[in-house]
């Protein structure tokens, strides 16, 4: 995306027919609606981009860069692959992972001279091999329940911003940026803004600022956590001040999230100091003059995303979630992607 190469790479992949994964912070570099999208990969990545990584026996990265979250343990990083690494920084070529071939330099001149080099090569057997991965291991399915579940927000986000790709999202830090990132797919370039590396709680409010004032005619929404969202609600008077449009979708399960999954999971479930408190949110949203609605049920998702998006000005969601709802699939601490679990049943027994 900074070398506005995404034409390019949408080139390559369609003359070669390699399917295309993405990290975090790569979301929105590659249209998520094209039929070679597979989506993120990693700690939180879908079950199917996890395997075919695993699996394959090429891989092409592309200004990213091998991360922990991305690799899992880096020693059984994609056992089976060789693996070509585009990058500006010739550092971080061969520091994670080791490459077979390094391509240092800008993404978008070296792949203008690579794409007369490939051939078109139709890749039935694995696409094949990928769609069965993808419909035996349903990782976009929300769990059923009676409470309202925070994926069914992202998904029907989703749905609301399909209708102009232009949309752009912001996120905190913790499950409501992993579900933002596995739910919302994305098509117009650059249309993500995530604290990936530096992970900072906070980010949500602050950064959504800068969208909007980065992209005036742009629909932004932010996806915030209560946690997050505690740390720099003051920016709600910046939106005010300087005519901001945001909609703040606030993701309240009255918990730092995240922190209470890896407590659930690998720490015997000791639950400490994760429930937080918070403001009446939409009470405090008033006081700075921006309108706010709560929903806590399922039917209510819809119509009140569709009201903050008719609003002419900042708006906030106060959505009150199951606070039990855990990210999957996920690559456990110390994992590697072959080892990645698929939902919360059968991955807690084992
Ligand atoms: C400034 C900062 N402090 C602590 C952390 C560690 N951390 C990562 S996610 C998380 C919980 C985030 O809670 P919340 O914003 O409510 O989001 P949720 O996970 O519940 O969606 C914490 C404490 C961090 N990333 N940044």
């Amino acid at each position: 995306m900074a070398s506005g190469a995404t034409h390019e790479i949408k080139a390559l992949a369609e003359t070669t027919g390699i399917p295309v994964i993405n990290t975090l912070l790569g979301l929105s570099g590659f249209p998520r609606n094209h039929p070679l999208s597979l989506g993120m990969l990693g700690m939180h990545g879908m079950y199917w981009s996890n395997m075919a990584v695993d699996q394959a026996d090429l891989l092409v990265g592309l200004g990213m860069r091998f991360d922990d979250r991305v690799t899992g343990k880096a020693s059984t990083f994609a056992p089976h692959a060789r693996i070509i690494h585009l990058d500006i920084e010739p550092t971080q070529v061969g520091r994670n992972v080791p490459v077979e071939v390094p391509l240092i330099g800008d993404a978008k001149a070296i792949l203008q001279a690579l794409l007369p080099l490939v051939k078109h090569r139709p890749r039935r057997e694995w696409m094949g091999h990928i769609e069965d991965l993808k419909q035996n291991h349903p990782s976009l399915a929300i769990p059923p329940s009676e409470k309202l579940q925070p994926q069914q927000v992202l998904k029907e986000l989703n749905e609301l911003m399909q209708e102009d790709s232009e949309s752009v999202v912001v996120t905190g830090v913790g499950q409501h940026q992993m579900w933002a990132a596995q739910f919302l797919f994305f098509n117009g370039c650059n249309t993500f803004v995530s604290s990936g590396g530096l992970g900072v709680m906070g980010f949500e409010l602050p950064a959504a600022v800068g969208a909007q004032m980065g992209r005036p005619n742009s629909p932004v929404w932010t996806v915030a956590g209560d946690g997050g969202f505690q740390m720099t609600s003051q920016e709600l008077a910046t939106m005010v001040q300087e005519k901001l449009p945001v909609k703040i979708v606030l993701i309240n399960n009255g918990y730092l999230g995240m922190v209470r999954q890896w407590q659930e999971m690998f720490f015997d479930n000791h639950i400490k100091e994760v429930p937080i408190s918070g403001p009446d949110y939409v009470a405090l949203s008033k006081a700075y003059g921006i309108p706010a609605v709560r929903v806590k049920h399922q039917e209510d998702v819809m119509p009140a995303l569709r009201q903050a998006q008719k609003h002419d000005g900042p708006f906030l969601i106060d959505f009150v979630v199951d606070h039990a709802a855990n990210v999957f699939p996920m690559v456990p601490p110390g994992g590697s992607l072959g080892d990645t679990m698929e939902d919360p049943l059968t991955s807690l027994k084992s």
